[in-house]
């Protein structure tokens, strides 16, 4: 089968090459030069597991092309961004949009066309289906379409798009059929068919209940400081029920994502309310974790911090709505310093990220954000005397407290109720 895969990003990529490795012809359409450049050239533009293998794999297979322009196919796969309108907490569907607009002069009759980019409710039957029939056919009669929402988690993105089940909506139960025959050459999980709207609904209520359950733990950790206690005990002992399962606390909630997707549903009705409060815990939290630094850094004169991982989690180098950069904005805005160190990340827009030394040099405060695995490899005792003032708040539990204390820092952790 011939397959157009619209959009070469954390998703689209990845499922090109598994289509174009299991027997089918793909091309693979991106609207960014440089990433078509730098695809062609056999380089993933990004850091993602095993993908630079499967890459070479696809293109040696004679099965995989990149392009420009979209061409004619049997399936139009269409992968691509749906940020938020941060103004209107609205999703931003241009992207989506111009990839369908794309396709629709290429569309034959029998074509199916797959939409995997999460979006609101209703986006496939109001927004695709009237884009698409501008093609004179018509949806379910003349060509198929599906919503086959991505669940996996970047870091380990291959291993997910193969293991997880996944869940197909259907304009119609054969656009679903048709698009469970086609995942079936990779998916070795469960594939689950449904009509296109409530498979628009699972891929939201998923990433919100995750939102929803993270500022649960922010909240607990919040409590449990006010009380003096340490929230990462009682959630590993409250976790010990069968049933139960909370989350972890930290500095915010991150990525393309969870911090979006949730207000996908908002935008489309008035019954949201715990949705939104959850957001809005979790926007808070960069906030809270800066003023837990501002306590410890009273009495010192022009305050000088690091941050330690600008990721907007542990061992990825994505920083898509890190909540690092909220809190550096909040303590700049205080007036402190900020330097950076981040072991994964190369690039944070325009800002600096610095060698360990340079970072910690004449540092009052390390913040750490992100929980890279590296992190614990740090001595602390070797870096201890370039730091002016020798504290370290640790927001994501990450460190071995007993070492970094006994080599002299004063160690807060979020939550641990110590102040
Ligand atoms: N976080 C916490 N506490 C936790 C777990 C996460 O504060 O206990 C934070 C992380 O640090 C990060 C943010 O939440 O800032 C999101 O991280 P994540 O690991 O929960 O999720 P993502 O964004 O990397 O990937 C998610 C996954 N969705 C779910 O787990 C429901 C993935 O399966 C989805 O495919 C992906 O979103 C997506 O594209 O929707």
């Amino acid at each position: 089968m011939k397959i157009c895969v619209l959009g070469l990003g954390y998703i689209g990529l990845p499922s090109a090459l598994l289509l174009a490795t299991n027997g089918h012809s793909v091309v693979g359409v991106d609207i960014n030069d440089e990433i078509i450049e730098t695809i062609s050239n056999g380089i993933v533009p990004f850091n993602e597991l095993m993908l630079s293998e499967l890459l070479k794999r696809a293109m040696e297979s004679g099965n995989f092309a990149v392009k420009k322009e979209v061409e004619d196919a049997d399936v139009f796969l269409i992968a691509v961004p749906t940020p938020l309108d941060k103004e209107m907490k609205v999703a931003e569907l241009r992207h989506v949009r111009l990839a369908t607009e794309a396709v629709y002069p290429h569309l034959k009759k029998n074509n199916l066309v797959i939409l995997e980019s999460t979006v609101p409710l209703g986006t496939c039957e109001k927004l695709l289906v009237p884009i698409l029939e501008k093609s004179g056919l018509k949806v379910c009669e003349d060509f198929y379409l599906a919503h086959c929402p991505e669940r996996a988690m970047p870091g380990d993105t291959l291993h997910e798009m193969i293991n997880n089940d996944r869940v197909i909506g259907g304009m119609d139960v054969e656009s679903a059929e048709l698009a469970k025959s086609l995942y079936s050459c990779f998916v070795r999980g469960g594939i689950y068919l449904m009509d296109i709207k409530t498979a628009e609904f699972v891929k939201l209520m998923e990433n919100t209940f995750r939102d929803v359950n993270i500022a649960l733990a922010n909240e607990f950790a919040q409590i449990a400081e006010e009380s003096g206690i340490n929230v990462w005990n009682a959630i590993e002992l409250a976790n010990k029920h069968p049933r139960v399962n909370i989350l972890k606390p930290g500095p915010g909630v991150g990525g393309h994502c969870i911090a979006i997707d949730p207000w996908f549903l908002t935008e489309n009705s008035t019954r949201c309310r715990m949705i939104s409060l959850s957001r809005e815990i979790n926007n808070s939290m960069p906030n809270y974790v800066l003023q837990t630094v501002k306590r410890l850094l009273e009495d010192v004169k022009e305050p000088v911090i690091t941050v330690f991982g600008v990721a907007y989690k542990g061992d990825v180098d994505d920083t898509r709505e890190t909540p690092a950069l909220k809190f550096i904005k909040l303590a700049k805005n205080e007036g402190y310093k900020v330097k950076i160190y981040d072991p994964v990340v190369k690039v944070f827009g325009d800002k600096k990220i610095l060698e360990l030394d340079d970072a910690i040099r004449d540092s009052d405060c390390i913040t750490l954000i992100a929980e890279h695995t590296k992190f614990k490899e740090i001595d602390p005792g070797k870096i201890i005397e370039k730091m002016r003032n020798k504290n370290i708040v640790d927001t994501k539990n990450l460190l071995d407290h007993k070492k970094w204390k006994e080599a002299g820092f004063s160690v807060k952790v979020l939550g641990d109720g110590a102040c």
